[in-house]
């Protein structure tokens, strides 16, 4: 089968050469941002075709346009699959991302100044759950929980502590650098007991959550979002999900005409294919290996001197703290880039480096174990890192590492179907 931007290369070839390039940036080397994964070759493919032709602002049935039958089966189906997976009442399949997502949400739930409390940034939070800098920061009044001291755990006496003394309108639940489980019951009675809404972002563990591997938070929130291309391994996107039909025509509107125009239709089928897959019983194998990989990894990490945020993991990520060490986030991240290995520097709890530089390194384990990696190999990757850290201004070192990182990957062929 051929690859398909094949039609490009005549017709287009400096974007085609661009593309191929990236092909073989992902092929040659190793993987390892906790938030991105390699989707499969029939999700790009729904992606890729007439769907996006199509104009269909409003929902199914419920149209702007004419002609829109067979893009409102495809969104209908869409919206089935994933409410079957997440055991969810409703859900709305359009948001572009999970920050858009997470920006109909608030904009239905909350109004401008009112107080929202989610994890700090720094802590492993995310952007859109309050930080200055986000419109969430700008448009309500942001407060934020943090980790204990100590045992980098999310301390739900804190949480409560904080959401008695702010009274935020949105309790925020959900992480994009943290390694442990989210007590999703216990935040909830946080937020009835200070009349909020909870709204958790599970973008992260969601793959998890669908494989029965991390509690859902579907029976505790008022609402929930997610992307669909992390652990979840679909197209680039984001989607809603809710139980409760008196939220259904607020949450609607906040994504169309609230927050969005025309929904992406094209990506809708590609979620729609992504969530059929995530139904298949290997699915929840997968998700286990990625949880293995990532506690191996955790355990060799440590057996080579390393520090881990909280200690380990129990997902498909985890931390390094370089807090006590000479060397930053954002060198070993270089360094590891050299080696082709993808990471990113990441702030940890009590960080003292710059946002820039940091203190930290966060992996993921969920594009490495689709590549087909298993336990036995996260001892290599362990080796890398350790070697990179201790070579980290090292180049001639590091340039040899490379080969040898490279020849591995090239063992787990990505897309193996697709020739040219
Ligand atoms: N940027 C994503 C991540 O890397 O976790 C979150 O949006």
């Amino acid at each position: 089968m051929q690859k398909p931007w094949e039609i490009l290369q005549n017709k287009d070839p400096q974007v085609y050469q661009l593309i191929e390039a990236e092909f073989k940036r992902q092929q040659d080397g190793l993987e390892l941002i906790a938030s991105e994964n390699f989707a499969s070759a029939e999700v790009i493919a729904s992606m890729g075709n007439v769907l996006a032709n199509k104009y269909a602002e409003g929902l199914p049935g419920k149209r702007y346009y004419g002609g829109c039958e067979v893009v409102d089966a495809v969104e209908t189906l869409a919206i089935e699959r994933l409410t079957r997976l997440f055991g969810a009442k409703f859900a709305n399949v359009q948001p572009h991302s999970g920050a858009q997502a997470n920006a109909a949400v608030f904009l239905v739930l909350a109004k401008p100044g009112d107080r929202i409390l989610g994890l700090d940034l720094a802590h492993g939070g995310h952007l859109t759950h309050g930080a200055k800098v986000n419109f969430s920061g700008v448009i309500y009044e942001s407060h934020f929980y943090q980790l204990e001291a100590g045992s980098d755990l999310i301390d739900m006496n804190q949480v409560r502590e904080h959401a008695h003394r702010v009274k935020p309108k949105i309790l925020i639940a959900g992480a994009s650098a943290y390694s442990r489980t989210l007590d999703f019951a216990e935040f909830r009675r946080i937020a009835d007991e200070v009349g909020a809404y909870l709204v958790v972002d599970m973008a992260h563990i969601a793959g998890l959550v669908a494989a029965g591997l991390h509690p859902s938070p579907v029976p505790h929130a008022h609402v929930v979002t997610t992307t669909t291309h992390k652990t979840l391994r679909g197209p680039r996107g984001g989607v809603i999900l809710w139980n409760d039909e008196s939220l259904s025509k607020e949450i609607n509107k906040g994504v169309f005409p609230g927050t969005q125009g025309g929904p992406l239709e094209h990506v809708i089928a590609a979620k729609a294919v992504c969530f059929q897959e995530a139904l298949q019983p290997s699915f929840k194998d997968y998700q286990l290996d990625v949880v293995r990989n990532a506690n191996t990894l955790a355990n060799a990490l440590i057996e080579r001197g390393f520090k881990l945020v909280s200690g380990g993991t129990d997902n498909h990520l985890l931390l390094i703290n370089l807090s006590d060490t000479p060397v930053s986030g954002k060198q070993l991240e270089e360094a590891l880039g050299k080696i082709a290995i993808t990471v990113n520097k990441n702030t940890v709890p009590g960080e003292k480096r710059s946002p820039f530089v940091t203190s930290g390194i966060r992996i993921g384990t969920p594009a490495v174990t689709t590549r087909g990696l298993r336990q036995a190999d996260m001892e290599h990757i362990a080796n890398w890192v350790k070697q990179a850290f201790d070579h980290v201004a090292d180049d001639a070192y590091l340039a040899k590492l490379k080969g040898e990182v490279e020849s591995f990957a090239r063992r787990f062929p990505l897309y193996p179907n697709w020739t040219s």
